[in-house]
């Protein structure tokens, strides 16, 4: 036995800031992992001498290169992409695509990591990847994102396949831009294949595709909610974002009998009292996937509303939090300030919301709270039911679909119960999806030796 194998937890993480400089979130996202991990392993011989999580936290690739597209001025831009390729113990590498000037190494080496996790989850054989660019798609004509995303596969092509990597949208990335991909991929290639999941409904996309995390992130809440008793009907919930995530997460809280108040973007939040319906959020999905405008007009068309810039909407009082836009959106005060205005439940839409500070607020007043890796798990769950159906040439119905999202969830929330119940009635749904990600992978790596 090494000695070097049973280094304590501050010794790790100083290795990995160490061999990681200034990528702020991988080390975030490692840490919160490690806390738990270190303490499910400690008697574990066999994780320590295989150093198991020192190799899931060291990428298995890092493939970053220049795009260059012309705009509609003719003037040249060059843009970074990168697609990380974390671990393939389980399954091909899986993980969305990012286009957000905001997108930097360390973001998605964190997305790629939790991505290992969340995968595991499922039950579905996925492995952990995700990709990106800096590119700001705001502002841009159709054919300007077409270009970029043509010349974005012209090297990312060379690194997927339906066996080998498989990506899908995030942030920035949706139904346009991976009709794009795969359109190019295909052109490349001459080959129609699973390669992307997200695609529209015509080309081999997936019912239920689109709603999967929204919905998935509120029936995981509804199950943290029963498994106390409770209910999501004719509670309050306060939603950021106004995406593919928290437009959907939104239309499940009120088809469940809740009442939205919130919903956000980067220039701020929209309250209304009076509660964001169907029909407005019908018309929110028009705004952002259609006209592409911003979540600020919502009070010129429902006078109800009031828009607050530059704020993130936690300060309004609510039972349900739902953070459904970006890493880092949620922090110690915001969480110190739900909790003060009576917050029963969280469930994160979104990638890493809360940072580590909020998570400990949040635990410390034994709130239920699902972690992104868990609570978000429904979009690629989905993603990995529309690899299954695009391998047998054939597509499920919705309510088939449906159906199997709902199991699938339910299946991820035993899992957290299993490895994350105290003993005293409060389940610490970080510790079970650390540990039980953790585990799946852990033990397929064990069985490969050292590779
Ligand atoms: P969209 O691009 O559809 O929406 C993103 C939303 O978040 C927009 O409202 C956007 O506002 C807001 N946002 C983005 N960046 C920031 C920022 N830096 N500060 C404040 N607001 C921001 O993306 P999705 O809805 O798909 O993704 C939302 C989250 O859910 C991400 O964390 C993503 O990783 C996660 N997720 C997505 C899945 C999916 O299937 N799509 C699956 C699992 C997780 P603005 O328009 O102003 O930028
Ligand atoms: O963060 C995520 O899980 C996603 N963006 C979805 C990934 C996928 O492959 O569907």
């Amino acid at each position: 036995m090494a000695v070097s194998d049973h280094v304590d937890l501050s010794t790790f993480m100083e290795g990995v800031k160490k061999r990681n400089p200034g990528q702020t979130e991988f080390t975030q996202a490692v840490q919160e992992v490690a806390q738990d991990v270190f303490g499910f392993i400690a008697d574990k011989e066999e994780y320590h001498s295989a150093q198991i999580l020192r190799r899931m936290a060291e990428p298995d690739r890092v493939l970053s290169f220049r795009v260059c597209w012309e705009d509609d001025n003719h003037n040249i831009r060059v843009q970074r992409g990168w697609r990380v390729q974390n671990n393939n113990a389980i399954g091909p590498y899986k993980g969305g695509i990012r286009f957000h000037p905001s997108v930097t190494e360390s973001v998605l080496k964190f997305l790629a990591f939790e991505q290992t996790f969340k995968n595991a989850l499922t039950g579905l054989p996925m492995g952990g990847g995700k990709g990106g660019s800096n590119f700001n798609p705001r502002g841009k004509s159709d054919s300007e994102v077409m270009r970029f995303c043509q010349s974005f596969m012209t090297e990312l092509y060379r690194h997927i396949g339906p066996d080998t990597d498989v990506p899908a949208g995030d942030i920035g990335v949706g139904g346009r831009e991976i009709g794009y991909m795969f359109g190019q991929y295909k052109r490349i290639t001459n080959r129609w294949e699973g390669v992307l999941t997200g695609k529209g409904i015509e080309y081999g996309g997936s019912q239920m595709r689109p709603e999967a995390t929204g919905y998935g992130a509120v029936y995981f809440l509804r199950n943290m909610l029963k498994h106390q008793g409770h209910d999501v009907e004719g509670k309050t919930a306060v939603i950021s974002g106004s995406g593919n995530v928290a437009t959907h997460a939104a239309e499940k809280v009120t088809q469940l009998g809740g009442k939205v108040l919130t919903l956000s973007d980067s220039g701020g939040f929209i309250h209304d009292p009076d509660g964001i319906s169907q029909e407005k959020i019908d018309w929110i999905k028009h705004l952002k996937t259609v006209k592409r405008g911003r979540i600020s007009e919502y009070v010129d068309e429902f006078s109800s509303a009031s828009y607050h810039e530059g704020e993130r909407p936690w300060g309004v009082t609510c039972d349900l939090a739902l953070p459904c836009a970006t890493q880092n959106e949620l922090n110690e005060d915001e969480a110190k300030m739900l909790v003060k205005n009576g917050v029963q439940g969280v469930s994160e839409g979104a990638n890493m919301p809360t940072t580590l500070e909020g998570v400990h607020v949040f635990h410390d007043a034994k709130i239920m709270y699902g972690p992104g890796k868990a609570a978000n798990a429904g979009g690629v769950a989905v993603s990995g039911l529309e690899m299954s159906q695009n391998a047998e040439r054939i597509s499920w119905n919705e309510e088939r679909l449906g159906e199997m999202l709902t199991e699938l969830m339910e299946g991820i929330h035993g899992k957290c119960v299993e490895y994350g119940d105290d003993g005293n009635g409060y389940v610490d749904y970080v510790k079970g999806a650390n540990i039980a990600g953790f585990k799946k992978v852990a033990d397929a790596m064990l069985a490969f030796g050292v590779v």
